[in-house]
């Protein structure tokens, strides 16, 4: 799932962009999604290692995705909401800094998504009642009609100020509007971009209780991640500073992003893997191969937990704590999973 940094131009996506994965923004991508992956730190990982003292060391990643800048003037954004569409959570950044006013720009911010989403809605509403004009069959005629009152009902809440993540939708009509990638219908979260002396951040932190919001002085911390451990030392010293942990801030992004983390482990290979929260078993196991999932079996699972106090998988196992788990067992956070399958 791509994480999109979205916002106005001149808010700091490039800024932060180049905080969060260390890859300096290209001036020539400008026009276009410019990508890089940023690790997920779990300092479960450093226990495991000590446990199985694997040959290799792999860590899931984010993939952070710079988007370019709305136009407030509208010019031009049509391209730009077609990038914002291919992410699957939303982290809106807001400047803080000079003249600008955060608050209202995440109103306005979140209208302009609104609307764009309301053009595509009422765009396929059009195209429908030209269909059912023409003679089609029964069936069709009775999907097309289920689809045009189910995306009225999302048009009508968006019309009334509610974006659809905040409406009150069936699975089934959810299934309808998904197709369409909604714009107000992803995960959210907002980051404040706050001036290098910034006196008091947590202003805008207790506004906003529907989403997550963070404050980082991005500019700020983009020249500290640049410094010498040494200088950086200094500076901070110096200013009486305390920067901002990024490992912090990257666990955030995966929370609101609506995914987790799961463990592989073995005397190979210790590993990280995303998965979407509520996944199972089954999913787990395709998000490692394709095969595991075709083939599966089952998933021997245990807890990092159990098993750093324990000792080892021998040991867990003796204290019947390694579980046999069927295909739509739901992982949950700290488990180790191993997966069998027949091929
Ligand atoms: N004062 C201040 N300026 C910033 C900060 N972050 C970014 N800027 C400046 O704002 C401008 C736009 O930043 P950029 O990251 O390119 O914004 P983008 O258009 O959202 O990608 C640049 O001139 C930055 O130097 C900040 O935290 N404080
Ligand atoms: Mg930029």
């Amino acid at each position: 799932m791509k994480i999109g940094l979205v916002g106005y131009q001149g808010s700091g996506k490039s800024t932060l962009f180049e905080w969060l994965t260390t890859v300096p923004a290209d001036p020539s991508q400008a026009h276009t999604a410019q990508s890089a992956m940023a690790t997920i730190p779990e300092p479960r990982v450093e226990q495991l290692v000590e446990i199985y003292h694997p040959k290799k060391i792999t860590q899931a990643a984010l993939e952070i995705v710079d988007t370019p800048g709305l136009s407030r003037t509208h010019e031009g954004n049509a391209a730009r909401l077609a990038l914002i569409r291919e992410a699957g959570c939303l982290v809106l950044v807001v400047a803080a800094f000079d003249d600008s006013d955060p608050m209202a720009d995440r109103r306005s911010f979140d209208e302009d998504l609104m609307l764009a989403d309301m053009e595509v809605l009422s765009g396929r509403i059009g195209r429908i009642e030209e269909t059912l004009k023409k003679p089609i069959p029964r069936t069709e005629q009775e999907q097309l009609r289920h689809e045009e009152e189910t995306l009225n009902l999302v048009l009508s809440a968006m019309e009334a100020g509610k974006p659809l993540r905040e409406a009150d939708m069936t699975d089934e009509q959810l299934k309808v509007t998904r197709a369409f990638r909604l714009l107000s219908e992803k995960p959210r979260m907002v980051i404040v971009n706050t001036a290098d002396d910034e006196a008091d951040p947590d202003r805008f932190t207790q506004t906003a209780a529907d989403v997550p919001v963070l404050t980082i002085p991005a500019g700020l911390e983009l020249e500290l991640a640049r410094m010498s451990p040494d200088d950086r030392r200094e500076f901070e010293e110096e200013m009486g500073l305390e920067s901002v942990d990024r490992d912090h801030v990257i666990r955030r992004l995966l929370e609101a992003s609506g995914q987790m983390l799961f463990f592989t482990c073995g005397d190979r290979e210790v590993r990280t893997w995303l998965l979407a929260r509520g996944g199972t078993a089954l999913e787990a196991a395709d998000n490692i191969h394709t095969d595991l999932a075709r083939g599966f079996i089952r998933a021997e699972v245990m807890t990092v937990s159990d098993l750093v106090q324990f000792g080892s998988e021998r040991e867990v196992k003796a204290q019947h704590l390694m579980r046999q788990e069927p295909k739509d067992y739901v992982i949950q956070d700290d488990d180790i999973v191993l997966i069998r399958f027949s091929v």
